[in-house]
């Protein structure tokens, strides 16, 4: 996967400093395009150990339709967990008394995912994120995308108009109020050669921390359709809008950049394994990932 520290190294040299809706501080391009050759092996990256569990899990969880992050949490996926609490703390006027990542953060932060696990009626309150991607995808406006695009690619292969889009402006007002509107904007399948390539416009794209997520979960993605239409996988193409570095992982990424690739994984669904849409985290396994140790870093809420 050099293709990812070739990303990591076009930022670190050519990216510009540049201030977020964080207040974090960024460097940053606009504009990129990688491209993942799925044949070639899965592309989940070696050069740090990425959580694969949570990739599984967060697809599974958009596939279903789900916007709670209540599933998630009782399958011990802790990447959604920070926007409603963020959204707790404030409605419950908190917020100030309890700066970010602090030690009393952190254990106000256990406390609500605890109670999210545990207590339906609180979980049904405060762990809606909004209409986000599942939603999007499976109802937007009434129509279910991710069915459709299916039925089209079975199809009408040729056709240039598999699209799924996340970016629902009416919706958008909703999605800001629990946490923020999608990054990942918009994919497109493509059918050429019984090869099933799917390309991503990723409005925003935290390299470091999001990015390693996005393409396992895209990659993922175009397998699953791949599958449940009869067709081999192709490329992931992923093309990045605002792409950055946050100011605190630039250390991080400077690391990682020295480390050399391994061989990639490979991704194995038995041929009983149900259908996309009944498809269980079981049902999935990754073979031969070999990474090296994790990289930890903050994330920018
Ligand atoms: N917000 C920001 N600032 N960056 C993002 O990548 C991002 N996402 C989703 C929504 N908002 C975002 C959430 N995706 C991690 C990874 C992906 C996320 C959120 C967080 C993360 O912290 N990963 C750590 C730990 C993983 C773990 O073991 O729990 C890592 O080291 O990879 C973009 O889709």
């Amino acid at each position: 996967m050099k293709t990812y520290l070739d990303l990591l190294g076009h930022i670190l040299e050519s990216g510009t400093p540049k201030g977020d809706r964080t207040g974090t501080g960024t460097l940053s391009v606009f504009g990129y395009q990688s491209r993942y050759d799925l044949r070639a092996g899965f592309p989940l990256l070696t050069t740090k150990k990425v959580h694969w569990k949570s990739v599984v899990h967060e697809l599974l969880w958009f596939i279903r339709g789900d916007t709670n992050i209540r599933y998630l949490v009782q399958n011990g996926v802790r990447i959604w967990n920070e926007w409603p609490f963020q959204h707790y703390l404030q409605s419950t006027g908190r917020a100030a008394d309890l700066p970010k990542h602090g030690t009393a953060w952190k254990a106000a932060l256990a406390e609500f995912t605890a109670r999210i696990a545990n207590d339906a009626a609180f979980a049904a309150e405060w762990g809606e994120l909004g209409p986000v991607y599942g939603k999007q995808w499976r109802d937007f406006n009434g129509v279910d995308q991710l069915r459709e695009v299916v039925e089209n690619i079975r199809r009408s292969p040729d056709s240039r108009r598999h699209i799924v889009t996340a970016w629902n402006p009416t919706d958008i007002p909703e999605m800001v109020k629990a946490g923020l509107p999608p990054c990942h904007t918009l994919f497109q399948f493509y059918v050429a050669e019984g090869r099933l390539s799917c390309q991503l416009y990723q409005r925003s794209a935290d390299v470091f921390l999001g990015v390693p997520f996005n393409i396992a979960s895209y990659a993922l993605l175009t397998h699953l359709v791949a599958r449940e239409c009869g067709l081999e996988v192709g490329d992931f193409v992923h093309t990045l809008g605002d792409a950055h570095l946050y100011q605190n992982h630039l250390e991080q990424a400077t690391l990682q950049r020295t480390r050399a690739p391994r061989p990639l994984p490979s991704l194995h669904i038995p041929a009983s394994a149900p259908g996309m849409f009944e498809i269980q985290f079981e049902d999935i396994e990754l073979r031969d990932y070999d990474p090296w140790p994790a990289i930890r870093a903050p994330i920018a809420v």
